[in-house]
């Protein structure tokens, strides 16, 4: 096939690897700086915030603990008029790509406290500076979504932080399209549901009672999905398809020793695995929302923010895929968005008063004008979407 074919002609081409986003943190002041000064910096990161940080220099992990106290939904102005207070809002893999780009969009009204809950806190720390997010609008706290533990942890120190939380962004997510065998997250799970769902699955469940404290008058929990998993378009019926099927290979854990790591139980394909995930997020808002949204008035949804071709979801892909992928999704299919572009709209869907339905999958038209978008049936599954959350209970230890 063309993609195959052409991974065969040698390369004059160089591509960087993670992308645009990333190759501007190459840019940025890293190098010209030593890592002591690196992390002294960053210590300096919130003004509004005490922050006290255990940093553990084991394998590289950075740990963040914060304290602070949450104040309380309205403040008087100077002129004795009630504003709304700064709206709290963690956001999963906002060190690159969507999620920087909807971080630095939120913390640029000045009306947003951005947690930047990422794997890896050198890298977002970089990010955040050279986005120019200013200190006191954000904060960075550790969160691997391939392990478990990392996101019991991470909750644990968030609740300690004593901060609200009024909006949760389920963002982060890998893409191993060209991985011949599967790789597992710690608890064996299979990477690209491990991290993309079950991981988010697990964080969003032990969030929900933060957000039903929280006295902010529009709490969201937002879990990004894509067209890719929805085989009513085009773009979804592009080989390999989402296929839930039954789900006998979740439901014996993805560990591909005894089972399967696919979630159908076929062999293993990272292409589909993604899809396959993108699928479990948008069925898990729709289960969220049956299940949630009259007692709480919590809004939940998803979206498909644009095709964002530049971003680092394909840094494993070939690099004459990274190269042809953008010109062909901007002249081609017209899909293309700016990460510019693709964190305003996702910034709507966090703190838009329009955008309160729940339930709702949400997308742009070409005019940047959202709409509500239709599923495709597999992705709109009542049932299948019971089922997902029950053997995701299991798996992830809530049940
Ligand atoms: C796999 O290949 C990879 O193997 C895998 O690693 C992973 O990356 C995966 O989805 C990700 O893709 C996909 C491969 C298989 O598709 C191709 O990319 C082959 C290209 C085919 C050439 C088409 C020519 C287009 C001209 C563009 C020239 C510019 C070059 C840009 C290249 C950048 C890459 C995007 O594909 C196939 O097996 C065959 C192709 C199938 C086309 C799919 C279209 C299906 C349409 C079905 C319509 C169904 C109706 C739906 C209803 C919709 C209603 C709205
Ligand atoms: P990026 O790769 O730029 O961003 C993904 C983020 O997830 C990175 O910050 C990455 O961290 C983080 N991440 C990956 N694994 C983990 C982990 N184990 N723990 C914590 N964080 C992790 O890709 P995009 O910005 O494109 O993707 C963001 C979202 O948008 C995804 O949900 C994707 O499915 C969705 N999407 C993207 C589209 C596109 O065209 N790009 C289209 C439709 C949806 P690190 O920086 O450390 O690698
Ligand atoms: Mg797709 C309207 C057409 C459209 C759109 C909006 C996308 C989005 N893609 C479209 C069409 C096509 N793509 C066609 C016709 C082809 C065959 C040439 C094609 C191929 C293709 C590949 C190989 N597209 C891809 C890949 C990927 O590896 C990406 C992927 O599937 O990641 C899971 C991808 C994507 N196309 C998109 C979007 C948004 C993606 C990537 C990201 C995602 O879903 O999160």
């Amino acid at each position: 096939m063309a993609l195959q074919a052409a991974a065969l002609v040698p390369s004059a081409f160089s591509v960087p690897k993670e992308g645009k986003s990333s190759a501007s943190f190459r840019d940025s002041s890293l190098f010209g700086v030593s890592f002591s000064e690196q992390l002294k910096a960053d210590f300096t990161n919130s003004s509004a915030v005490r922050c006290k940080r255990e940093y553990n220099l084991r394998n590289g992990a950075v740990r963040a603990q914060v304290t602070a106290s949450a104040p309380s939904v309205t403040r008087a102005a100077p002129d004795g008029k009630k504003t709304l207070r700064k709206g709290s809002v963690i956001i999963t893999g906002a060190s690159s790509g969507l999620g920087l780009a909807t971080a630095k969009a939120l913390a640029e009204t000045g009306k947003w406290h951005v947690i930047m809950a990422c794997r890896d806190f050198l890298k977002a720390e970089r990010a955040a500076k050279s986005a120019g997010i200013s200190k006191e609008n954000y904060t960075i706290m550790h969160l691997d979504l391939a392990s478990l533990d990392s996101v019991r942890q991470f909750v644990d120190n968030f609740k300690r932080s004593e901060r609200s939380l009024d909006v949760l962004v389920c963002n982060a997510a890998v893409y191993l399209p060209t991985a011949k065998e599967p790789t597992f997250t710690a608890e064996g799970f299979e990477l690209s549901v491990g991290t993309n769902h079950l991981g988010h699955f697990l964080l969003a469940r032990l969030l929900l009672d933060e957000l039903k404290k929280s006295d902010y008058p529009s709490k969201r929990l937002i879990i990004v999905g894509s067209i890719t998993g929805n085989t009513n378009t085009l773009a979804g019926n592009v080989p390999p398809k989402a296929n839930l099927g039954d789900l006998r290979g979740l439901a014996v854990g993805l560990n591909g020793l005894n089972s399967s790591a696919m979630i159908d139980g076929g062999d293993f394909d990272g292409a589909k695995a993604y899809k396959d995930s993108k699928v479990c997020n948008m069925l898990t808002m729709q289960e969220f929302h049956r299940r949630f949204h009259e007692d709480t008035g919590i809004v939940f949804a998803s979206l498909y923010p644009g095709c964002i071709a530049t971003t680092g979801l394909f840094r494993e892909h070939i690099p004459l895929f990274r190269l042809l992928f953008p010109p062909f999704q901007k002249y081609i299919t017209k899909g293309y968005v700016s990460e510019e572009e693709s964190g305003k709209r996702l910034a709507q869907v966090v703190s838009d008063p329009s955008l309160t339905k729940s339930g709702v999958y949400w997308s742009w038209n070409k005019d940047s004008a959202s709409f509500e978008n239709q599923l495709s049936q597999e992705a709109s599954d009542a049932e299948k979407a019971r089922k997902v959350w029950e053997i995701s209970e299991k798996l992830v230890g809530l049940a």
